[in-house]
C-alpha cells in the first residue's frame, strides 16, 4: 500500500484529516485508507494494484456497481453536449417524471445537489408550510451535516462520538428534539409537551446510519398517527432506502405515506445529487411558486441526470430487487453461521440489499442495542478481510450494500474469506 501511504501524507497536508468527509479517513478502524485508481462492477481498485471486492459501494449510491456501461455511454453523451446550463432542460423533467412515477408519496420534487441539502430544504418546507419551529429527529439517525441535526447523529458523527458538534450555537439546536426509534412512546411524550410547535418529524424508515435497524412493526403506522393527529409533518430520509428497499422505497415496502420524501444517492446514479418531494399543495409553498426560498445552482444539471435517469431505468428494466434481497439473506444466513461456529456473537440485520454485522449478542432494535456493540473486534474484523480483498465500511455504523453486479462467485469469496478472518480476530 505504498502509493497510498505516500497520497494519504500528501493529502493530510492538504485535506482536513486527508479526506473531503470524514468517514473515509478509517478514524474507527485506525490505520489509513487506501486510495482507490478505479472501480468496475463489484470491484474496486487501488493504486497499489490491489482488488477487492466493494460493499461500500459509495455509501449507497451505486446499486448497479461501478462504472456500468449503459450509465457510463449515456452520461459520456450527454456531457459532450454541454455540463450545466441554468437553464430549464428536457432532462429534468424526465427524472422528475420518473421520481414521481416510482415514489408513492411523491406528486411534485425539486432536486438538490446532496442529502443533507435534501432533508435541509425539507425541513425549512416543513416549517415554512406548518408555521412551527420544532423538528423531532431519532437519536442515531443521520440527515447530512445540517447544522441542527447534527445532535446525536449517526454515521460519522456516532463514529467519531462528536456529541453534536463545536460551531452549531446552542440557539441553532434549541429547536431540536430527540426521540428514540422504535420507541413510539419517546415520541409521544415529545408532542404531549410540545405538539403545537413542532413542524415534522424526520426519520430514516430504516436506520442506515448506526448499522442497519429495522421498523418494528406499528412504529411507522405510530409516526404516521401522532404526526397526523397533531398536524406536524412526516418526513421519510430515504436518501439511503429509496430505490435501495424496493422501487418505491421503505415507504412502498411498509405502505406508509409521508408528507415528504428525501432522496440521494441512487437517484443520482454515481454523480451529486438530492431531491425533495410530496404533495402538491405542500410543495406549492416552494420558491418559485410560494414564498419558502431554495436554490442550486447546479441542481438538475444535465450530467446528474442523465446518471440518475439511466440508473432508475435499469432497476426497472432488469427488476433487480427480488434477486438482490435473495443474495443478501443468503449472505446473511451464511455469514452468521460462520461467527456461531466460531463462537463470536453477532447479530445481522438486513432488508432487499442493504445489512449490517453488528458485533453484539443482540437483538439490535434500537440504536442504544448498536451502541453495545463490540467496535475493537469490528476494527480487527475490518483489516481481517481487507487483507483477503473484501471492502467493508470502515465503522461498525455504517451498512454494507450489495449491489447487481455483485455476482454469487463474489458472495462465495467473501464468505470463504471470512472463514479465515474469523480464527484472527
Ligand atoms: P449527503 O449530504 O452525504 O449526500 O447525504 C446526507 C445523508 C442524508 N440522509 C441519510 C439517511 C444519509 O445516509 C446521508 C449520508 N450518508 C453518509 C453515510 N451513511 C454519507 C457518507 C459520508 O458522510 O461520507
Amino acid at each position: 500500500m505504498m502509493k497510498s501511504k505516500e497520497l494519504f501524507a500528501k493529502a493530510k497536508r492538504l485535506l482536513p484529516g486527508g479526506v473531503n468527509s470524514p468517514v473515509r479517513a478509517f478514524g474507527s478502524v485506525g490505520g489509513e485508507p487506501f486510495f482507490v485508481r478505479e472501480g468496475r462492477g463489484s470491484k474496486i481498485y487501488d493504486v497499489d494494484g490491489n482488488e477487492y471486492i466493494d460493499y461500500v459501494c459509495s455509501w449507497g449510491p451505486l446499486i448497479l456497481g461501478h462504472a456500468h456501461p449503459e450509465v457510463v455511454d449515456f452520461v459520456r453523451d450527454v456531457v459532450a453536449k454541454g455540463t450545466s446550463f441554468g437553464i430549464p432542460i428536457e432532462l429534468e423533467v424526465s427524472m422528475a417524471e420518473a421520481v414521481v412515477e416510482a415514489v408513492p408519496s411523491i406528486e411534485k420534487v425539486r432536486f438538490v445537489n446532496s442529502g443533507t441539502e435534501a432533508t435541509m430544504s425539507a425541513i425549512r418546507l416543513a416549517r415554512g408550510y406548518t408555521k412551527r419551529n420544532k423538528v423531532v429527529k431519532f437519536e442515531g439517525c443521520y440527515h447530512g451535516h445540517v447544522d441542527y441535526l447534527l445532535v446525536k447523529a449517526g454515521s460519522g458523527v456516532l463514529t467519531f462520538g462528536i456529541p453534536g458538534t463545536p460551531g452549531v450555537p446552542e440557539d441553532f439546536a434549541k429547536h431540536t428534539l430527540i426521540a428514540r426509534f422504535n420507541d413510539l412512546e419517546s415520541v409521544e411524550s415529545l408532542f404531549e409537551k410540545y405538539g403545537e410547535d413542532i413542524a415534522c418529524v424526520i426519520v430514516e424508515p430504516v436506520m442506515g446510519n448506526a448499522g442497519v435497524i429495522l421498523p418494528e412493526k406499528g412504529f411507522l403506522e405510530g409516526l404516521r398517527r401522532i404526526t397526523e393527529k397533531y398536524g406536524a409533518l412526516l418526513i421519510f430520509d430515504e436518501v439511503i432506502t429509496g430505490f435501495r428497499v424496493s422501487l418505491g422505497g421503505a415507504q412502498e415496502r411498509f405502505g406508509i405515506k409521508p408528507d415528504l420524501t428525501c432522496l440521494g444517492k441512487i437517484i443520482g446514479g454515481g454523480f451529486p445529487v438530492g431531491a425533495y418531494g410530496g404533495r402538491t399543495d405542500i410543495m406549492a409553498h416552494v420558491a418559485p411558486e410560494g414564498p419558502v426560498y431554495q436554490a442550486g445552482t447546479l441542481s438538475g444539471n444535465p450530467v446528474a441526470m442523465a446518471a440518475g435517469l439511466k440508473t432508475l431505468e435499469i432497476l426497472k428494466r432488469e427488476n433487480v430487487y427480488p434477486v438482490l434481497e435473495k443474495r443478501m439473506e443468503r449472505f446473511g444466513r451464511e455469514a452468521k453461521a460462520i461467527f456461531d461456529e466460531a463462537g463470536i456473537p453477532v447479530t445481522v440485520n438486513s432488508i432487499a440489499s442493504m445489512g449490517c454485522i453488528f458485533f453484539t449478542e443482540g437483538p439490535v432494535k434500537s440504536f442504544d442495542d448498536a451502541a453495545k456493540s463490540d467496535t475493537k473486534m469490528y476494527a480487527r474484523f475490518f483489516w481481517a478481510m481487507l487483507k483477503r480483498g473484501i471492502y467493508f465500511a470502515p465503522s461498525q455504523f455504517e451498512a454494507a450494500f450489495i449491489s447487481w453486479a455483485h455476482t454469487d462467485d463474489d458472495i462465495d469469496r467473501t464468505l470463504e474469506a471470512m472463514r479465515e478472518a474469523v480464527k484472527e480476530i
